[in-house]
């Protein structure tokens, strides 16, 4: 990895959006000007050939199809930022049963140990409204957890979604050889709540809060890991799509005009480039 490669590795399990992210992200660096980010055009030919099936998909108003489970491909974008500083973002694209994987293995396969050490920032993308909210003394009066007893005795014991992700992140802690005590050893983290128009939320919640009240040991993880993680909201399409039935405005419009990022303050930005440039900027 020379000076100028930052390398994100992008964390998530099937169905989080990490494909069309990769493709929205594209299109603002091609075709978007206003963006903290774009496409440098002096820099080394930029592969697209991972996301071209999602771009001509999305430009017809349909959404891609699931990644094959035996796909790893990494792109590599020559990018400028607005103040003309230079760097490589390396972008990979995966079925996310390689993760499940990871999880239900506890064991790293050799390349993602590889990737997971070369990364300078973890993104992982969680979609909230995927997770299965678990009940638990807060949540579920005792009484009502006695009276479901007996009938869910035989039921399989399953480990709580937010319990899943800190393991993950402490098994890539671990293949990374990450010194978590030293500070400026842990390479940087921002999670992205993905699909975040599914999540209805007002006009100026926090990323951070949304995540600390949907899940709180996951939340307390991180902030007590990580000095600074950074908590956006993504919302990479802005819209469902199908992939059957064309949305005409977004093939009239182009899909380069939809789409949105949640600040860590709150606020709303058209430049899904944020999360990325804010990862550039972070200092360790
Ligand atoms: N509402 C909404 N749906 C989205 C958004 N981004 C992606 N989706 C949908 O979420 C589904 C999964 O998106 P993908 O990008 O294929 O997810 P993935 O993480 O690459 O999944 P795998 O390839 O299985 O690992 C698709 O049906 C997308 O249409 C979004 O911002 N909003
Ligand atoms: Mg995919």
């Amino acid at each position: 990895m020379n000076d100028l490669t930052h390398s994100v590795l992008l964390i998530g399990e099937s169905d989080v959006g990490k494909t069309h992210y990769g493709a929205q992200l594209l299109n603002r660096l091609i075709k978007i000007e206003d963006c903290k980010l774009t496409l440098d055009i002096d820099g080394p030919p930029a592969n697209f050939e991972p996301f071209q099936a999602t771009l001509n998909k999305l430009n017809t108003g349909v959404s891609a199809a699931h990644t094959t489970s035996t796909t790893y491909i990494e792109s590599i974008w020559p990018i400028i930022d607005d103040t003309g500083k230079k760097s490589q973002l390396v972008w990979p694209d995966y079925a996310g049963e390689q993760v499940s994987s990871i999880l239900s293995k506890r064991l790293i396969p050799p390349n993602w140990a590889k990737n997971i050490q070369d990364a300078s920032s973890w993104m992982l993308l969680i979609r909230l409204n995927k997770n299965h909210e678990q009940a638990d003394i807060l949540s579920k009066p005792i009484a009502d957890i006695r009276q479901q007893k007996e009938q869910t005795k035989d039921a399989k014991f399953e480990i709580s979604h937010q319990a899943q992700l800190v393991e993950l992140l402490q098994i890539m802690l671990f293949a990374g050889e990450a010194k978590v005590d030293e500070a400026g050893c842990i390479p940087k983290l921002l999670i992205a709540l993905s699909c975040w128009d599914e999540l209805k939320q007002e006009q100026n919640t926090v990323p951070a809060d949304l995540l600390a009240q949907r899940l709180p040991m996951f939340y307390q993880y991180i902030t007590s890991t990580w000095s600074a993680p950074l908590i956006f909201g993504v919302s990479a399409l802005g819209k469902p799509l199908d992939k059957k039935r064309e949305d005409k405005e977004y093939s009239a419009r182009g899909p380069e005009c939809f789409g949105y990022v949640i600040t860590p303050d709150g606020s709303y930005s058209t430049d899904l480039t944020l999360p990325i440039q804010a990862l550039l900027t972070q200092c360790c």
